[in-house]
């Protein structure tokens, strides 16, 4: 058994259920609080200096000396297995090129796709162990991956395979999503619809058979995927069992959004660009939007309207969006800066965005994501006071000791 005691504010969402409207800033916060941790869950909860009954037979205590805890943060979108890096592009970015523009040029993800196609399947699992550890340190205990750099059967089964090792080899939560529909690779250029085909009949089967992925994402975008194609591909992927998620509006509005509402998509991602229609739709299919600051900020781009979202009751997510094009940071806690300073949200509704709901976005509500008895043991220990402290400052590390799985991995 592990004690952590002496906690100065232990912040969290409450419930297994994604966070709306009101809720969304709804966290409780015990003073001088203590958690009891057996076989990796979290036995028992206290505060105002009371120990947890049975709190003496622990063998290990930590003492938090004060400082601020709250569940381990979940990044609910990430591009992390890829080959390369595109430095590259920021000069021809800096001389007015767009992300579509670079994209139609054969750059960008198509960039990416040629290095990750040449990297073996271990190059591409040690990059990603080292993306992992990094994460880790920063606080972050739970991670998606998407594929979608490979674009044909054998790679984009490659990036899936690397996801099912990270999962079993690292201590990190590393939950797979299929995007093999996140760019038409040069074999099918202006052939969108018999790469989508190939997609479902050659790839999804065997994604599904062999359980590479517990989810299927679409890039729904001008130049892209569109509405239809987005749909077909989405519709295959439930029939088979896969939850959905959508890359939507992340440049132009083309209907993602209201898609992700009318197939009951888990999530939709990016939504800089969502309107009237796609929020409509979004709220009243539950959909969460998975909101992606640093993204905007590497883009130049104006960020996503999360307090309209919030006041139309739709719950909101924050992450990451790490990749090597439009967000090469994995700094989870940087997208919370930006949450609070750009998004507009309070600290609660900033940690409700990168906790439960994040939790809620991949699935993992049930297990993960807020800090109770009965849930596994994911928290960190901020070299903070308060969340206040936590999303004001901005470019350090304030994550101390993080203990995933009950298991301190940074002391
Ligand atoms: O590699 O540019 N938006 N996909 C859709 C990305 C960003 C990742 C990339
Ligand atoms: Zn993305």
């Amino acid at each position: 058994m592990l004690l952590i005691k002496n906690i100065g504010v232990l912040q969290t969402p409450a419930g297994s259920f994604a966070h709306r409207g009101p809720q969304q800033g709804e966290n409780q916060k015990l003073h001088n609080a203590a958690v009891l941790v057996e076989d990796g869950s979290i036995r028992a909860i206290t505060s105002d200096g009371a120990l947890p009954e049975g709190a003496g037979r622990a063998e290990t205590v930590l003492d938090a000396a004060g400082r601020l805890a709250t569940p381990g943060l979940i990044d609910c979108h990430t591009h992390m297995v890829f080959g390369g890096y595109r430095q590259g592009e920021i000069p021809l970015k800096l001389q007015g090129a767009g992300y579509l523009d670079i994209l139609r040029a054969g750059g960008g993800i198509l960039d990416t796709v040629g290095k990750t196609r040449a990297a073996t399947e271990e190059e591409l699992f040690e990059k990603s162990m080292g993306f992992l550890g990094e994460m880790l340190s920063l606080g972050v205990t739970s991670v998606e991956s998407k594929s979608g750099y490979g674009l044909d059967r054998e790679n984009e089964l490659k990036q899936l395979r690397v996801n099912k090792r990270l999962q079993e080899a690292h201590k990190m939560e590393v939950v797979s999503t299929f995007l093999g529909a996140h760019a038409i690779p040069p074999e099918y250029a202006d052939r969108a619809e018999a790469y989508i085909d190939m997609l479902c009949t050659e790839v999804l089967p065997v994604v599904v058979e062999e359980k590479l992925a517990g989810f299927c994402d679409v890039f729904c975008e001008t130049g892209v995927f569109d509405v239809p194609q987005s749909r077909k591909m989405l519709q295959e992927a439930q029939k088979l069992g896969l939850r959905v998620r959508i890359h939507a509006d992340e440049i132009d509005e083309i209907g993602g959004a209201a898609l992700a509402g009318e197939l009951g998509a888990v999530s939709a991602e990016h939504l800089i660009a969502t309107g009237e229609r796609g929020m409509d739709a979004m709220a009243k299919a539950g959909v969460i939007a998975d909101l992606l600051p640093g993204t905007s900020f590497y883009l130049g781009k104006t960020f996503a309207p999360a307090r309209e979202m919030i006041a139309r009751g739709i719950p909101v997510a924050i992450a990451s969006d790490f990749n090597p094009g439009s967000c090469p940071s994995l700094n989870l806690q940087l997208a919370m800066c930006m949450g609070y300073l750009k998004y507009r949200m309070t600290p609660e509704e900033v940690l409700t965005a990168v906790t439960v709901n994040a939790a809620c976005s991949l699935g993992l509500e049930a297990r993960l994501g807020t800090l109770e008895e009965g849930k596994q043991a994911d928290l960190v220990l901020w070299n903070a006071p308060d969340m206040e402290m936590l999303v004001y400052r901005f470019g350090s590390n304030l994550a101390g000791t993080v203990i995933k799985n009950g298991e301190v991995v940074k002391a």
